[in-house]
């Protein structure tokens, strides 16, 4: 049981939920495109990267969607209030998404930076059952949130290892890869990692509002919170490394990135046409 269902909601409360919700998944919409119309703009062999952009886009959609949906089911209008109906609402939606979602935004991380051979596998592998212990541990802790007993602290506690340690091997794969990357690609590259460390912990801060900030303004500021975590960790985040995919595109001479990249088309018919 989440903590949204303990609460009457005005109407300023509720439509506020509706609407971040409801932006949430219209971005991941219009991520979608952008994803697959800038894939041609990068060499072949980072093409897979706007993929897996496409891939989040589409799982986050559907998540997001339901969880709109399921919150105009959960709560009714009574004349005065929005109260609680016979559905519940329920984040553990948000969880399964991240067992697609996480795993799949690390592997793209190693496919930018042009991590491969045996390095690729060993991060991989670590990428994806560190991220997996976490959510699930995470997930397990969330179903005690409200009453905040024992379950709750420990499992968010153990989850924050396994982020940690997530964290120093993202921060190690950016920093590792920064010499093989060319000298225009690389403020990006640190940007990436100022990204994900600031956007990846809005979601342990939304794991923490029913103790911070028990109260429907609470709810609110929870879901806003997991909306601006969305939107950075997944799309402002799939279009950085779609910049670095092009740099570096650029830099091994691949023709259309080369031309987005001084941002002047040469030859052919766009030329002709200025
Ligand atoms: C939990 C439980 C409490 C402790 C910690 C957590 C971390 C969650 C994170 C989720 C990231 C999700 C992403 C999704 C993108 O699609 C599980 C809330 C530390 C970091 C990046």
């Amino acid at each position: 049981m989440n903590f949204e269902n303990l609460f009457d909601y005005d109407v300023t409360q509720y439509t506020l939920v509706s609407h971040v919700l409801t932006l949430g998944f219209a971005v991941m919409a219009a991520g979608l495109v952008y994803f697959l119309a800038t894939r041609g703009s990068v060499a072949p062999r980072y093409q897979f990267a706007s993929v897996l952009s496409a891939v989040v886009m589409v799982s986050a959609f559907f998540e997001l969607w339901v969880l709109s949906e399921r919150w105009s089911q959960a709560f009714t209008w009574n004349g005065a209030a929005y109260v609680q109906s016979d559905t519940l609402f329920s984040n553990g939606y948000r969880y399964m998404n991240w067992s697609i979602d996480v795993p799949v935004l690390l592997i793209q991380l190693l496919v930018v930076l042009g991590v491969t051979g045996r390095a690729f596998h060993r991060s991989w592998v670590t990428f994806v059952a560190a991220g997996l212990a976490m959510i699930y541990t995470g997930y397990a802790g969330q179903f005690h949130e409200t009453e905040r007993s024992a379950p709750y602290w420990v499992w968010g506690l153990v989850s924050t290892v396994f982020f940690l340690g997530l964290l120093v091997l993202v921060a190690r794969v950016i920093f590792g890869s920064l010499a093989r990357l060319p000298e225009s690609a690389r403020g990006v590259a640190r940007a990436v990692w100022w990204l994900v460390l600031v956007s990846w912990m809005l979601y342990p801060g939304a794991y923490l509002m029913p103790a911070l900030w028990d109260s429907a303004d609470g709810v609110v500021a929870r879901q806003i919170t997991y909306t601006v975590a969305d939107i950075t960790s997944k799309v402002v985040y799939g279009v950085l490394l779609g910049i670095i995919a092009r740099k570096v595109s650029a830099a091994e001479g691949h023709a259309p990135a080369v031309d987005d990249d001084v941002a002047r088309p040469r030859g052919g018919i766009t030329a002709a046409a200025r």
